[in-house]
């Protein structure tokens, strides 16, 4: 493409400018238009009104938008593009308020419609684009992104159909199709004039061109047009507004020419549906590999689709010449999910614009920089050759040619040693020859990076340890962080007012002045007022669970939570023990020193693994027990959580006493959930597991309640594992498992549980969940014993607050800026 091709980009972009309000419109007169010249009174409902004011906020973007987009092009700084499958972004208009400083005169402007502005946003509906904490990490990077005044660019996928709605029958999981879009997204633009088309299925030809070089060409190729849908990022009270891209996709008018030309028009019409199903459904497998076809063409379509994109923007501003190209561009792979943008840049490098291996090459592997965010097994991505070979057969021509080419540094620094080259090989060779994701995203990243200091050591000491040997200085971590705008200023009013009277307002931008709370520990105005603020929020969650759950939580009692998504490896199993053991300990009289709690879990279960599906059963029918006993309720409450997702969060962290991250010492990354509890004051039960460490060691042993094996630990006893023993060793344990076993908790569905049974029985219990019950139980008479002192309670609660200021999502996104992408 010459610069001519990027000329309709401009003038369409200066067409979309002029359909803007004056910028100098208030939000009210913006709002006034929208609602007063659109809407006849009778169709003004909540969600009417909800679209109008979401119409008239982005309205007051656009020239700030507009400008940020102008400046960087101007000052030409080089720029990140985020790539990820996945952004759990949630509701916007209450982040957009906040970091706008719109709040004060939303309410001014809404008081002339007699309606209040927690109404309107309880309208939106969530943007439910990810599966847990991969995409809601990448939705905090870009409010952090924005807020430290960074070039970067998200780029994901505008799925039809987000994250599924999760319906509880019977207390089994049922899943709903999330319509996100069924009313509109007033945030998003849809920007035609950076459409790009992404080729798929074909062949691959090569000729020699005329300097006598062989050159290679895809054809016959089927194309599926991409459209950009792009959403405003605002920074926090900063004049920044970045861009979350995202693709759709569409036919092009030439899809199925064949057809047409055939007479047949419906038909082919009626086709055009093969090339919108790319985009229409986000997969709900939370860290599992999916192997299905369609996920690979998604994969792709995102890859190229970007980074078409970046070219086009590169070569309308400075023609075909790449020598700069690299000092000037990072893509930040967000798992593996994306790589094969490596091969696709090489290719459009290559085959697009001419250049040769070696420098495709050079500018590829100083560009690429992959996040690795999970050690299972199961989460590793492995695809076909035979469907690479089929879809995508260019670029596995050029995945062959770098393994190749990788593979003789392999054998240059273990000489001889045929095994390294077969385990360290990107083809997994076999009856069916695979491709390894991740070994094609180390070899082409200039850095590769861990979630958390433990995560990260275990990469390099295991899973990538040949790698680590190879090229240690690829390596590096970057322990997650959640944004404080969120998290803290928006889901905690009544908090961040006591800390902004306090602090001053200065910790929304610099999370780590919460740290001068510590010299207020013995003030007992602060206490009771932090007392009061918990109280409150405990007051408005149990509202919330009465209303989704049906079951009346008491803020008297403590709150003890655990959500986020089912897995085994998390152990909500763990949990459900306790509460058995609790209920049978007040049944039986036993307890003497209570402590009265609530319980509540939350999350999905990927659709197809059953087991963790069970769970949610189990917990549903447990609950059940717990709460039709009169002896038991007052002691102890039990609930799930239907539907968790980002805007429950928003209720239940700010609400919550104790923070369970249980998880198998060495299997949770990092967590970011339990980042978000410390922030709003939670205490923490925990293992040594991803982050947990580092926040036990902010906040000190003696504000947290630790327990269980470590890492080293269940490796350790991994081969000698006997449940037996652990069970025959804990009266506690004992006793849970017969009334598990009698079938109390299921007497109308006999042998149900069996599968939960076994695997807490069985030697090959890779969670070990027998373990660790004993040291759990002993922590949680701990907390338990903790909250009976409120006093000391609200100084520990204090503390927690006080040490988060590391896990706010801009010190990692500075660490991020400084250490990977070089950038100002
Ligand atoms: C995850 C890890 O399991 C978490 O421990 C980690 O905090 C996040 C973000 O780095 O990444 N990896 C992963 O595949 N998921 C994670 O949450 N899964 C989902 O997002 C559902």
């Amino acid at each position: 493409p010459s610069k001519a091709s990027n000329k309709p980009a401009v003038k369409s972009e200066a067409k979309a400018d002029s359909l803007i309000c004056d910028p100098c419109e208030t939000l009210g007169a913006c709002f006034e238009r929208h609602i007063d010249k659109s809407l006849t009174p009778k169709e003004r409902d909540e969600q009417a009104l909800f679209y109008a004011f979401a119409m008239s906020v982005k309205d007051q973007m656009l020239p700030k938008w507009r400008a940020t987009r102008q400046q960087d092009r101007d000052t030409g700084n080089k720029k990140v593009a985020y790539l990820s499958l996945e952004f759990l972004m949630g509701r916007a208009l209450g982040n957009a308020l906040l970091n706008l400083d719109m709040n004060g005169e939303s309410a001014q402007v809404l008081k002339d419609y007699a309606v209040a502005l927690e109404t309107l946003e309880a309208q939106e509906h969530d943007a439910g684009l990810g599966n847990g904490g991969l995409g809601r990490l990448a939705a905090c990077f870009l409010d952090s992104c924005a807020s430290l005044d960074l070039n970067v660019t998200g780029y994901g996928i505008r799925y039809e159909y987000g994250m599924f709605a999760q319906k509880l029958c019977d207390g089994y999981q049922v899943e709903r199709p999330d319509r996100w879009l069924r009313d509109g997204n007033p945030w998003e633009v849809r920007v035609p004039s950076h459409n790009v088309t992404v080729p798929f299925f074909g062949h691959t030809e090569s000729y020699i061109d005329r300097d006598g070089k062989r050159q290679y060409t895809w054809v016959e190729t089927q194309d599926v047009l991409a459209v950009a849908y792009d959403m405003p990022v605002p920074g926090y009270r900063n004049e920044r507004i970045n861009t979350l891209r995202l693709w759709k996709s569409e036919a092009t008018d030439d899809f199925d020419l064949e057809e047409f030309n055939q007479g047949d028009y419906t038909e082919a019409v009626a086709r055009k549906n093969l090339a919108e199903q790319i985009t229409m459904v986000l997969y709900p497998n939370d860290a599992s590999e999916n192997g299905k076809e369609l996920r690979l063409r998604q994969q792709y379509f995102l890859s190229s689709a970007s980074l078409q994109d970046l070219l086009n923007t590169w070569v309308g501003q400075r023609g075909p010449d790449f020598r700069d190209f690299a000092r000037q561009h990072v893509m930040q792979l967000n798992d593996t999910h994306p790589s094969v943008a490596i091969p696709e840049l090489m290719r459009l490098l290559m085959d697009k614009y001419g250049l040769s291996w070696d420098q495709a090459w050079e500018i590829t592997s100083q560009t690429m920089a992959y996040t690795n965010h999970t050690l299972l097994p199961e989460a590793l991505e492995r695809w076909p050759v035979r469907m690479f070979a089929h879809m995508l057969p260019r670029l596995l021509d050029i995945i062959y040619e770098i393994n190749a080419r990788y593979l003789d540094t392999v054998a240059h620094h273990w000489p001889g040693d045929g095994g390294k080259l077969r385990a360290m090989s990107i083809i997994e060779e076999g009856d069916e020859p695979h491709i390894r994701m991740a070994y094609l995203a180390i070899v082409a990243s200039f850095s590769v990076n861990g979630v958390a200091g433990l995560h990260t050591q275990l990469l390099t000491s295991g899973l990538f340890k040949d790698f680590y040997a190879l090229w240690p200085e690829k390596f590096n971590n970057k322990t997650n962080g959640v944004t404080p705008r969120r998290w803290l200023a928006q889901s905690n009013p009544a908090l961040a007012e006591l800390l902004g009277k306090r602090l001053g307002e200065g910790w929304v931008k610099d999370l780590s002045r919460l740290s001068a709370l510590n010299a207020f520990t013995d003030d007992e105005g602060l206490l009771k007022a932090w007392q009061e603020v918990k109280h409150g929020n405990k007051q408005q969650l149990a509202q919330l669970v009465e209303q989704e759950c049906g079951v009346s939580f008491d803020p008297k009692m403590m709150f003890d939570v655990q959500v986020k998504r089912i897995h085994e490896y998390k152990r909500q199993l763990l949990n459900i023990l306790h509460v058995i053991h609790l209920y049978h300990q007040i049944q039986q009289g036993k307890l003497t020193e209570i402590t009265p709690r609530c319980v509540l879990i939350g999350g999905k279960a990927a659709p197809g693994y059953a087991m963790a599906k069970l769970l949610i059963k189990l917990a549903n029918n447990v609950a059940h027990m717990v709460n039709s006993d009169p002896l038991v309720t007052p002691y102890l409450r039990f609930a799930f959580y239907p539907n968790y997702n980002v805007s429950a969060m928003e209720r239940i962290c700010p609400a919550t006493d104790l923070s369970e991250q249980i998880s198998t010492a060495g299997k949770e990354a990092s967590g970011t959930g339990n980042m978000k509890f410390m922030m709003n004051g939670a205490l923490t039960i925990g293992t040594l597991d991803g982050a947990n460490i580092e926040m036990l060691e902010e906040v000190g042993e003696d504000n947290f309640f630790l327990f269980g094996l470590t890492a080293d630990e269940v490796e350790a006893l991994r081969p000698h594992y006997d449940p037996r023993h652990f069970i025959a060793k804990s009266q506690a344990l004992s006793e849970v498992m017969s009334l598990l076993e009698s079938g109390h908790f299921n007497l109308l569905e006999p042998g149900i549980f069996d599968p939960i049974i076994d695997s807490i029985r069985c030697p090959q219990d890779p969670w070990m969940t027998a373990a660790d019950f004993e040291s759990y139980r002993l922590a949680q008479v701990q907390a338990a014993k903790a909250y009976r002192d409120p006093h000391h309670w609200t100084q520990m609660s204090i503390r927690n607050t006080a040490a988060s200021g590391r896990f706010s999502s801009d010190v990692t996104i500075g660490q991020y800026r400084d250490e990977i992408w070089g950038i100002a």
